[in-house]
């Protein structure tokens, strides 16, 4: 049988809906635009694409954006210099560092240069350690917004085993931590797989919620899941050109066949990537939001 579909795209555009009351109230009631600022560093095709996204979305939502392209051979200084530029920035309640960085810039020491109240990734360890002890203003974009399509797509996620494969710091370490809080869409019992776990299968076998972030095109197939299991696909991987030129994306779950076991999958693209960008979105509102009334 065949997987229903969680659809990140349309899930993602009726949030953003509800993100564009929120933005005509803080305008109309207290007189606020929220301001978003994105940072990227050298060319990457992908980081261009999705700082692309961000900008657009920024722009039709009626968020002031403010990017900034700035090149690979940029020195850790001036960039450092350029965070704290937006720390001061009374128009900017957000800052985002498309990451990865280049090699010679210690991402650690950039993401610790921005104020915690503007880092709407929740990236920095006050953050971070926030969102373990479940005190956090902002959750991290992806791990948000897989969040709200397991809500959304009404999958339960109490007393489930949720099984995460891939330990980064942006989705993995995050995604397991919320989901064993003691909290509505949380409550699972969380099983963290990474590199070093022995027979992955035997555990990705066992999931009733299987969350995949590795960066590796179609590494999760059908014989490694149970039957019913809901999938979500974090990966964004390009593997080649259509011969008009037009990337082609995969991602780390082989849909093909998992789609044919699995109760729910997220496709990709059009899954969990959309989330990713309106949860960036809704952070931005957060935190403006929490600037009103400290001025
Ligand atoms: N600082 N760096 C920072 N914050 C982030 O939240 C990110 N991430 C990840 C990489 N670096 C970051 C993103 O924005 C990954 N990521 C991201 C965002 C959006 C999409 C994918 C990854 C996305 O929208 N993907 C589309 C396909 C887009 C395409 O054509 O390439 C999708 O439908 O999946």
């Amino acid at each position: 049988m065949a997987a229903k579909l969680i659809k990140g795209a349309e899930i993602s555009k009726q949030i953003r809906e509800e993100i564009a009351v929120e933005i005509e109230e803080l305008k109309g009631k207290h007189g606020l635009t929220p301001g978003l600022a994105t940072i990227l560093v050298g060319d990457d095709p992908g980081s261009k694409v999705y700082v692309g996204q961000k900008e657009k979305a920024c722009d039709k939502l009626g968020i002031y954006s403010a990017r900034t392209d700035i090149p690979a051979d940029t020195s850790e200084e001036d960039l450092l210099g350029l965070v704290e530029k937006f720390n001061n920035d009374p128009k900017i309640h957000g800052i985002l560092v498309q990451l990865p960085l280049p090699k010679h810039i210690d991402a650690t020491r950039v993401i610790y240069a921005i104020e915690p109240d503007k880092d709407v990734d929740c990236f920095h360890p006050v953050n971070v350690g926030k969102l373990m002890i479940g005190t956090a203003r902002f959750l991290p974009c992806t791990p948000h917004g897989i969040m709200e399509l397991l809500k959304r797509s009404g999958t339960d996620t109490s007393g489930k085993h949720v099984v995460v494969v891939g330990r980064s710091n942006i989705v993995g370490k995050p995604i397991a931590n919320l989901m064993l809080q003691r909290s509505p869409g949380g409550n699972a019992t969380v099983t963290l797989c990474h590199t070093g776990t022995k027979d992955l299968a035997a555990f990705t076998k066992m999931a009733d919620i299987l969350i995949v972030a590795i960066g590796q095109p179609k590494a999760i197939t059908a014989d490694m899941v149970k039957d019913g299991v809901v999938v979500i696909d974090v990966g964004v991987n390009r593997i080649g050109k259509t011969p008009e030129g037009k990337g082609i994306l995969a991602g780390d779950v082989d849909f093909d066949s998992v789609q044919e076991k699995a109760a729910a999958i997220t496709p990709v693209p059009g899954g969990v990537g959309p989330m990713t960008i309106t949860m960036l979105m809704k952070n931005t509102v957060e935190a403006a939001k929490a600037t009103i009334g400290t001025k």
